[in-house]
């Protein structure tokens, strides 16, 4: 009977009949691939023959002497104690002891990578990042998280294992300014839907956030001494699709300055004028030329009522309060003041208005951030000019560079967040059209060093990534018009020409599905892309 047993096996096994499930366990996932990353590093080095695996052992540790750091550990901490179920306690790292787990380290990285690069090494012993300051960790923090399996991201425990591959990442930004705008003008969203958004951009390593927070169809931002701005022009929105009526009060503004902040995001606020001024204008009769309010404007485009008075001494005491105020809620150097689409006023009232509103951010200690339109009339030094249409015409814009400004390229053409992907894509009635369909391989397929003929190099700050929301209702379109296409223009900003490469790109982008997934971002599919099957 014994001696007959093999061969049953082998007729068995011949027959193609199943071998019992518990013969064969099947092998953890491996971990997933060093480079595969958004933006790309500027260097990698796998190294297959190390690795680390998060375990109940590990630790995250920091460097004692950097409370940032600490505050990053904690933030990371954060992040993963819930899917692993792990206590990763946060502790001070003991000076030449290598603790098992993750280290954060300011100090001792090279100074070329400055001060958002960072190193990050995995090994046996654990992941190592280091950087010059607690940016720069947290640069690597966001890198080591797109290592980790998606399900990191997840609320509740989920079953391990949880791996990193070995080897080296060394990267640092091609530009220093890498944006997103968000309009929460025409279509309002809240502090936890805006927090939400820095959440998502800040994983593909955004460092400035731009809140256009006034416009014809609305006014967001409460000012002292003047709460019609807010009671009526906070009222008020674009009515298609539903108004999204609404306002920070100054405490919610500086709760989004400081969730944007522990995220390594400036908040740059965008006030604008002389154009896109109907809510104030709604809001104050006396700040309309005939002394009378304009009547709410809730529809698309401009308005009747789109031009604050050029010639009233009360429109400028208005923009002192409002800048004054503002400034103080803004720790960051910068304010926007628009500026663009004015054409309905004289050049010569342009300037006037400009230079006057430039010497009230200068007084309040800000540097001042405008669309093209005021390179017109601004003076550049120290200035950040939003280039939306290249124009191989416009002088002014081409010597900014020389007299001290730098811009920042958004080109409507393919980096305009609210066109769509194609006709009815995203959905019908979800976004716009008007400089074109936008396709992921469009919006990475474009170098902000030769957008605006005449201005490259140093006269380059970066990119902004804008999502204007005439067309765009809810957080789920601004996921559906933002991802995939966000990823790809912040890595324009972020990652050294030489690694732009539209298939390593495009399955680098596929990747991230699964934290979309995870945490409930509604990305577009893209035909584009090899999306992994759900
Ligand atoms: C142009 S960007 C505008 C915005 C609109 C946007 C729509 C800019 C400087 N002006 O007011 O919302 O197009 O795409």
């Amino acid at each position: 009977m014994r001696r007959t047993a093999p061969v049953v096996l082998a007729v068995t096994l011949a027959a193609g009949l199943a071998v019992p499930a518990a013969a064969a366990p099947t092998p953890p996932a491996p971990p997933i691939p060093l480079g595969q990353v958004v933006p790309a590093p500027v260097s990698v080095h796998a190294n297959t023959a190390v690795g680390y695996t998060l375990s109940p052992t590990s630790v995250i540790s920091y460097d004692l002497g950097n409370s940032a750091t600490r505050q990053v550990a904690q933030w990371l901490a954060g992040q993963l104690r819930p899917s692993t179920g792990y206590p990763l306690p946060v502790v001070p790292a003991v000076p030449f002891v290598s603790l098992p787990g993750i280290s954060l380290a300011v100090g001792g990285a090279d100074p070329s990578w400055g001060s958002e690069g960072y190193r990050l090494a995995v090994d046996n012993g654990g992941v190592h990042i280091k950087a010059n300051s607690a940016n720069g960790v947290y640069d690597g923090v966001q890198t080591l998280l797109q290592l980790l399996p998606a399900k990191f991201a997840a609320k509740t425990a989920q079953r391990g294992p949880w791996p990193v591959a070995g080897g080296e990442i060394v990267d640092y930004p091609r530009y220093a300014y890498r944006g997103a705008v968000l309009d929460v003008a025409r279509h309002f969203f809240t502090v936890a839907e805006v927090e939400r958004y820095l959440d998502e951009v800040s994983r593909y390593k955004i460092n400035y956030l731009q809140l256009h927070l006034t416009d014809s169809q609305g006014w967001r931002i409460q000012i002292d001494g003047w709460p019609r701005l807010t009671s009526v022009g906070g009222s008020s929105g674009v009515s298609a699709g539903g108004v999204r009526a609404g306002y920070y009060t100054q405490a919610d503004y500086e709760q989004i300055v400081r969730y944007a902040a522990a995220r390594f995001i400036t908040v740059i606020p965008e006030i604008e004028g002389p154009a896109h001024s109907n809510a104030a204008l709604a809001s104050y009769a006396e700040l309309n030329c005939d002394g009378v309010a304009a009547p709410l404007f809730q529809g698309v485009g401009p308005s009747p009522h789109e031009y604050l008075c050029l010639g009233k001494d009360i429109t400028y005491t208005f923009l002192d309060d409002v800048i004054r105020q503002v400034a103080a809620l803004t720790p960051g150097p910068y304010l926007s003041i628009g500026g663009d689409e004015a054409a309905g006023v004289s050049a010569a009232d342009y300037a006037t208005y400009i230079h006057r509103v430039q010497a009230i951010v200068a007084k309040y200690g800000k540097k001042l951030v405008g669309w093209q339109e005021s390179a017109a009339a601004i003076d550049p030094a120290g200035a950040l000019i939003g280039l939306w249409i290249p124009d191989p015409d416009d002088t002014r814009l081409k010597a900014a560079p020389a007299a001290g400004g730098k811009l920042v390229m958004s080109p409507a053409f393919t980096a305009y967040m609210d066109m769509q992907y194609a006709a009815d894509k995203p959905a019908a009635g979800v976004g716009n059209n008007w400089a074109g369909y936008i396709e992921v391989q469009d919006a990475y397929n474009w170098d902000p060093n030769t957008v605006q003929d005449g201005v490259s190099g140093s006269g380059v700050a970066g990119v902004n990534i804008p999502l204007f929301t005439e067309y765009v209702h809810s957080p789920a379109e601004i996921d559906s018009l933002v991802f995939p296409r966000l990823p790809a223009i912040a890595e324009l900003g972020w990652s050294p020409p030489s690694t732009h490469d539209w298939n390593s790109f495009r399955t680098r982008l596929a990747a991230q599905a699964p934290y979309w997934d995870q945490t409930g971002v509604h990305f577009y599919r893209s035909p584009q892309i090899p999306w992994p099957t759900r």
